[in-house]
């Protein structure tokens, strides 16, 4: 806790000039060079913040996965996080979840890149990871986080826009990209919270063999249901739901 709250002294609250005309999702940017997460950090901040402020970060020395995995983040991406309280229970945790995936994947056809959504929080480019979301909730307050590899170094497996498109991407850019397709979708997400489940199903790698890591679950990802449930089909015909939460999958062999 001594450390965040020398980290929110020290932060330079930079104005970025960015001509964002967004309604809510970065009303207000807080840019460091260094943070060790942007969740972190927004968590702590959001005590104060209004909604719509964002943490972004050049770079972060403990970058976080879900269950505590580590996020690779140095210098080169995009490692952001948004504060937001939007109208929902927490039992809609996978909706923000889907939101950051859908902006992610519209962000980058924008840049010409095809993404596809691998539940529940990854994107995915030529079948390797770009971008990771988390969103974490309390009382009323979601923080949502975004890595997305731009022209950084990637972890084995992984994959940058860079790799991508054979050249630096202007970083600046797809941040603002970013942004207001955040924003975008959190309108969408406040006024019909089920057509952020349509729009990222429609964006989903689905009908392919999976495997529920840890969970003996083993079947074809058939569709997710309006909570964002995975449906899974196993061998014998039986359907399966599997909840947001710690979960992953993996795709099988055929
Ligand atoms: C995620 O977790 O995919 C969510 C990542 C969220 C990162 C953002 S950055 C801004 C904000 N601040 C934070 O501290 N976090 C958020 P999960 O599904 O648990 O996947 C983690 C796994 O992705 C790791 O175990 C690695 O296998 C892999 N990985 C780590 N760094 C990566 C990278 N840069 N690109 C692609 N894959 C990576």
């Amino acid at each position: 806790m001594k450390e965040f709250i020398n980290l929110a002294v020290e932060i330079r609250r930079v104005k970025i000039m960015l001509s964002l005309q967004t309604s809510i999702v970065g009303r207000k940017v807080i840019y460091l060079r260094e943070v060790e997460s942007t969740n972190d950090l927004a968590k702590l901040l959001a005590l104060h913040e209004d909604e719509g402020t964002v943490i972004v970060a050049d770079r972060q020395t403990r970058g976080r996965g879900r269950i505590g995995r580590r996020w690779e983040s140095p210098e080169g991406g995009v490692w952001m996080s948004v504060i937001l309280r939007p109208p929902l229970v927490l039992e809609d945790l996978p909706k923000v979840v889907f939101m950051g995936a859908v902006a992610v994947v519209e962000t980058l056809e924008k840049f010409g890149i095809p993404g596809k959504v691998k539940w529940p929080n990854d994107v995915l480019v030529e079948g390797r990871k770009i971008a990771g979301i988390l969103a974490e909730g309390k009382a009323g307050t979601v923080v949502l986080g975004i890595g997305l590899n731009v022209n950084n170094p990637v972890p084995e497996g992984a994959i940058s826009m860079k790799d991508v498109l054979g050249s630096n991407v202007p970083l600046v850019d797809v941040f603002r990209t970013l942004i207001a397709r955040l924003d975008e979708a959190y309108s969408l997400l406040k006024e019909r919270p089920a057509s952020i489940v349509e729009k990222a199903k429609s964006r989903m790698i689905l009908g392919v063999p999976v495997i529920v890591v840890g969970e003996d679950i083993e079947g074809i990802a058939e569709d997710i249901d309006e909570f964002g449930r995975l449906i899974v089909r196993k061998p014998s015909g039986e359907v399966v739901k599997v909840v947001y939460g710690d979960l992953s999958i993996r795709f099988a062999q055929r």
